[in-house]
């Protein structure tokens, strides 16, 4: 299958976020995608493609609008007040304060973002900009008639809602990918988020639709980020009722009691019957991620390819987490070697 990437993921760079009450190095950082894409170029040489730009368009088919306005020029309207460090927000519109959006930049990214280790730098915009190229190029390929593609996707998008950054994301890809191929004319499509966290901006965004599908199998909200979504009990409201599932499984879950619910959500999927799949593709579900908490080998990456790849549907795989570098590629590019071979 064709891997989509582009040089522009560099521009994102933070310099720290905030965990376990200190300033830290980001774990999302560069040189997770130089990782998995010399292992793509290993295992499948002449595979890699540019993105072809698709302009704003089908990103604001899924971001509000004054979102997408806000990331654009957030960047100079905090370095004209003589910052050149990160912005990083500091408070949050939480229970009881007044829901109108501020008109100062800071109070702007306070609004705009559900936590504080999603730093916005002078490179997010091209940076991101970029992704959502990639996610879309992929799924050209789809509409173009592969069975697969690969959007080598920096930085991650699956907890950016419509609204809102959050968890390293700024632009949802996996849901832009998704909308886009509805756009380009699949009547029905999945989303399958394998990613250690719940991917609350993929559900945010499709909570309310039956025409696509999103299902995760993610570490438990109660005591995993991001803590306020990704319950079994959301189910999808309105016309999307039946159409949302979520697998929380307990931090230190082993990888057979993960296959038995990624089992459950395929057969989901299967009865759903879309005609296209978009997977996002976090594998920070590996033994040795050092943020996350469950227990997936290596090899086991190679299974989860294998297993999607029997469902016989159309599939676009968009990157997620995944923070032990020196084998995010591995673990990445063993779904893509599993698929292909079922
Ligand atoms: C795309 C993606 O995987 N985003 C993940 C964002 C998670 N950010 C907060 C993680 C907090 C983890 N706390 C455990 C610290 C271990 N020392
Ligand atoms: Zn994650």
């Amino acid at each position: 299958m064709l891997t989509f990437y582009s040089d522009a993921h560099r521009l994102q760079h933070g310099k720290a976020e905030l965990i376990d009450g200190t300033l830290k190095p980001c774990f999302e950082n560069p040189s997770r995608a130089d990782m998995v894409l010399a292992e793509a170029q290993r295992r499948f040489p002449n595979s890699v493609r540019q993105p072809a730009e698709h302009g704003l368009d089908p990103i604001l088919r899924v971001h509000d609008a004054g979102y997408v306005r806000f990331l654009e020029t957030a960047w100079a309207r905090w370095s004209a007040m003589g910052r050149d460090y990160d912005a990083l927000p500091k408070m949050w519109q939480i229970r009881r304060l007044r829901e109108a959006i501020p008109e100062h930049v800071e109070g702007q990214l306070c609004y705009y973002s559900m936590d504080c280790g999603t730093p916005l730098t002078a490179g997010t915009w091209p940076a991101i900009r970029a992704a959502a190229d990639v996610s879309l190029s992929a799924a050209d390929r789809l509409v173009a008639g592969d069975r697969a593609a690969f959007a080598l996707c920096r930085p991650p998008g699956h907890h950016a809602a419509f609204d809102y950054c959050g968890g390293y994301c700024f632009f949802n890809n996996a849901a832009i990918a998704a909308q886009h191929l509805r756009d380009k004319g699949a009547s029905r499509v999945a989303v399958l988020d394998v990613d250690y966290h719940h991917g609350n901006g993929t559900q945010d965004i499709f909570y309310r639709r039956k025409d696509v599908l999103f299902l995760s199998v993610h570490g438990d909200p109660r005591t995993e980020y991001p803590f306020f979504l990704g319950f079994a009990d959301e189910k999808g409201e309105g016309e999307g009722l039946g159409y949302n599932f979520n697998f929380p499984l307990a931090a230190g879950t082993p990888a057979d009691t993960w296959f038995a619910a990624l089992d459950t959500a395929l057969a989901e999927v299967d009865r759903y019957a879309p005609e296209a799949l978009v997977v996002s593709l976090g594998v920070d579900t590996f033994e040795g991620d050092p943020i996350s908490r469950f227990r997936l080998r290596s090899e086991d990456f190679l299974r989860i390819g294998e297993r999607i790849g029997k469902l016989h549907i159309p599939t676009v795989f968009c990157l997620e987490g995944g923070y032990a570098v020196e084998p995010i590629g591995v673990n990445a590019v063993n779904v893509l070697q599993g698929f292909e071979s079922a």
